[in-house]
């Protein structure tokens, strides 16, 4: 398989998580691991090996123009892992994800969370971000009328990890991508072909602060094509009402007073 980091190193610490990301992999599943980094030079100690290359910019990419960046260097259909770099898996579970992918005949995975535990700079909830990755997730399966195919197990649209076939992953437009979303975009598309994805269960390491800020994010989301065009208030109400449902294994211990209330607040943000 392939391996796409894309990293942003802003201090010491992110530099630690990514020399961690990298420490975890199984080397004999890599047929090129390809770190795309942005912002400080990481200080990491690197693997001498020509299944490793390093692309460096210091300034002037996003997340997704740096994983676009990687695409050169794969070839034929074998499975990508785009896996960010702030070491977001629990080694062992990282392991198991590993072995799965080697074996595995699907095209397309996505990796489930276990928790979605997220921190934007200015999100003012504990779990604003959680809310907001779920709500819109649901919001994407409504409108392309998929919540039969994912019944009884909804996709975590997105989780940083997603593995795809190369050549497939090479026909993704990301025109649309501005800043945050790519997960959504590539989960669109490849659902309006018809390619179905397979959810393989991760567990999650404790995160860093988000690169992201909160309201970038609700923008991001909500500016792209294949929601603003499509959202009305009937089908918000509606979105907010079925989230709960559909992820059942994240709302456990959730209040829903707080979740109707980050709902109010994302969708006066999104202002579309
Ligand atoms: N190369 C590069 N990587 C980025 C950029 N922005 C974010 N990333 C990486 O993308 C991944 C996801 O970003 P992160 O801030 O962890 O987002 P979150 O986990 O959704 O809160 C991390 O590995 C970041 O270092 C960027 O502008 N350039
Ligand atoms: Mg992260």
């Amino acid at each position: 398989m392939y391996i796409i980091i894309p990293a942003l190193i802003s201090n010491e610490e992110s530099s630690k998580a990514l020399q961690k990301t990298i420490d975890n992999i199984e080397w004999k599943y890599v047929k090129k691991l390809i770190l795309i980094s942005q912002g400080e030079m990481p200080k990491i100690t690197l693997p001498q090996s020509d299944k490793f290359v390093h692309e460096y910019y210091d300034k002037g990419l996003t997340k997704w123009i740096a994983i676009q960046k990687g695409f050169k260097y794969l070839e034929g259909d074998e499975m990508v892992m785009l896996l960010d770099g702030d070491d977001p898996i629990e080694k062992n579970s990282f392991k198991e994800l590993m072995e799965e992918i080697s074996t595995t005949r699907a095209d397309w995975m996505v990796g489930k969370r276990d928790e979605i535990i997220l921190y934007s700079s200015d999100q003012h909830g504990q779990n604003s971000r959680l809310y907001l990755e779920l709500f819109t997730n649901t919001l994407l399966i409504l409108l392309d009328e998929l919540r039969e195919v994912y019944k009884g197990n909804t996709p975590d649209i997105q989780s940083g990890v997603y593995i795809i076939r190369a050549n497939i992953l090479k026909t993704i437009d990301f025109s649309d991508v501005k800043s945050y979303g790519g997960e959504l975009t590539i989960f669109h598309q490849l659902s309006m072909r018809g390619v179905r994805c397979e959810s393989v269960d991760i567990v999650t390491n404790a995160s860093l602060q988000s690169s992201y800020r909160f309201k970038t994010i609700v923008e991001a989301i909500f500016d792209f094509r294949f929601f603003k065009s499509r959202l009305n208030e009937k089908i918000l109400r509606i979105c907010g009402e079925l989230t709960p449902a559909m992820y059942p294994e994240y709302f456990r211990n959730l209040d829903l007073e707080e979740y109707r209330r980050e709902v109010a607040n994302i969708v006066a943000l999104a202002d579309f």
